[in-house]
């Protein structure tokens, strides 16, 4: 270690904040943004943040922000999010933060002056498991939302995102002045566990990442007649939920052959009744691909099956699309800044391409973005089983301290 991180005290951090969770039977973490237990686990962070010595700004869309500002501007920031995946686990996200707050801790400790200021944040909503906005507080804060879909766009509880917003005690209007803090950005690093199992399986403690891969993700709504289960005769019906479940499998084998990543994580159907023809079912659609052009070839054939399944049917079918992000090359100086460390420490490392998305995506067209990647266990994430060892995590935190201390000189 370069920096004195403590490694027990991120592993306590880590635990404590997993521990701000709702109730599942699937056990693990689910920590929706905007939820009691999420508000819970920021005013504990807020707490670390302040304890830290760092000044805390919560801004209008709730990302939290701990300043060093000993420093100049621009600030060097790292930092990632807090929310989490229905039943996920205590990494995703929050080693990126708790890492970062530990590395402002060790430089702190070790007596490091900035020249520039050091920022940690805990950007809101990166999972859109709330409202359906991935990247939420990131996309906001660069000014990459668009501000009147996002608004209008309903919680499962009916709730708007702008009355949650102004739940907070903030405008909705407020969100249009967030894109003038990016000036205050010189570089944006992030400390992330891999959520694959190309590190572990290579036996590597370390990945830089060189891109992250575009995704595309939304919902497609299949619509036929609701009738009685018992008395229709199975000529004729509109089954809307053979639709959606003929669409799925479609949407599966056409990413086996395009080399895509496709997953449906939620099905309804409706009006949800046993003995009910479902009149409508929706399901989710997340595809990825390291490149744009064979992801929008791959959904632009996916729609024509969607336009043969329906007509086969009897149906009617949508694709209301939530988010469509183009691949991000993060920034080569940073990789080549995280790699010498690696090289001067002897840590094994290797390149690596992002599978999963991240805030670093909103940030790296607007300023150099980096990203660091340490092991997940098996390869699992977004699981209860999600872990990385507290060796790797603090040597995550060391690797982001050097950087930081390396940017603030
Ligand atoms: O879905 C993702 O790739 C990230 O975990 N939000
Ligand atoms: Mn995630
Ligand atoms: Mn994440």
């Amino acid at each position: 270690m370069e920096y004195p991180v403590d490694a027990a005290r991120l592993e306590g951090d880590l635990r404590t904040l997993a521990g701000f969770s709702a109730p599942s039977t699937l056990g693990g973490v689910t920590r929706r943004a905007w939820s009691e237990e999420f508000f819970a686990a920021q005013a504990w962070l807020i707490e670390r943040f302040e304890e830290a010595g760092l000044a805390v700004h919560v801004d209008a869309v709730n990302n939290i922000w701990g300043r060093w500002e000993e420093g100049s501007l621009p600030a060097v920031v790292a930092g990632s999010h807090i929310d989490s995946v229905p039943s996920g686990g205590a990494y995703d996200g929050c080693l990126g933060v708790l890492g970062a707050l530990e590395a402002i801790r060790a430089l702190r400790a070790a007596g490091h002056r900035p020249s520039r200021q050091l920022w940690v944040v805990a950007w809101m909503e990166e999972e859109g498991s709330n409202f359906g906005t991935a990247l939420l507080g990131s996309r906001a804060f660069v000014g990459d939302l668009d501000l009147d879909d996002a608004a209008a766009r309903r919680d499962l509880t009916g709730r708007t995102l702008a009355e949650a917003v102004a739940a907070r005690g903030h405008d909705w209007s407020e969100l249009a002045d967030l894109p003038s803090g990016v000036d205050d950005i010189g570089s944006y690093l992030e400390l992330h566990i891999e959520q694959g199992p190309i590190l572990e399986a290579a036996g590597l403690p370390v990945g830089v990442v060189t891109d992250i891969v575009c995704f595309r993700a939304g919902t497609v709504t299949f619509t036929g007649v609701s009738n009685h289960a018992g008395t229709t005769p199975m000529e004729g019906r509109r089954d809307a939920a053979v639709g959606a479940a003929r669409a799925i499998v479609a949407a599966r084998d056409l990413a086996v052959r395009h080399g895509i990543r496709a997953t449906t994580g939620r099905l309804s159907a409706t009006p949800g009744g046993s003995n009910v023809i479902p009149g409508a079912a929706a399901f989710s659609l997340d595809t990825r691909h390291r490149d744009k052009p064979p992801l929008d070839a791959y959904l632009a054939e996916l729609k024509d099956q969607f336009r043969i399944i329906a007509d086969d049917e009897g149906l009617t079918w949508d694709y209301s699309e939530s988010y469509d992000i183009d691949p991000v090359p993060l920034d080569p100086d940073l990789q080549k800044l995280f790699g010498s460390f690696c090289e001067a420490s002897s840590i094994p490392y290797q390149p690596m391409v992002s599978g999963a998305g991240h805030d670093a995506m909103a940030l790296a067209p607007r300023v150099p973005a980096g990203m660091l990647f340490v092991p997940s266990r098996a390869g699992v994430s977004h699981a209860p089983s999600e872990y990385t060892s507290p060796e790797h995590c603090a040597l995550g935190a060391d690797l982001l301290a050097r950087a930081m201390a390396r940017l603030s000189e």
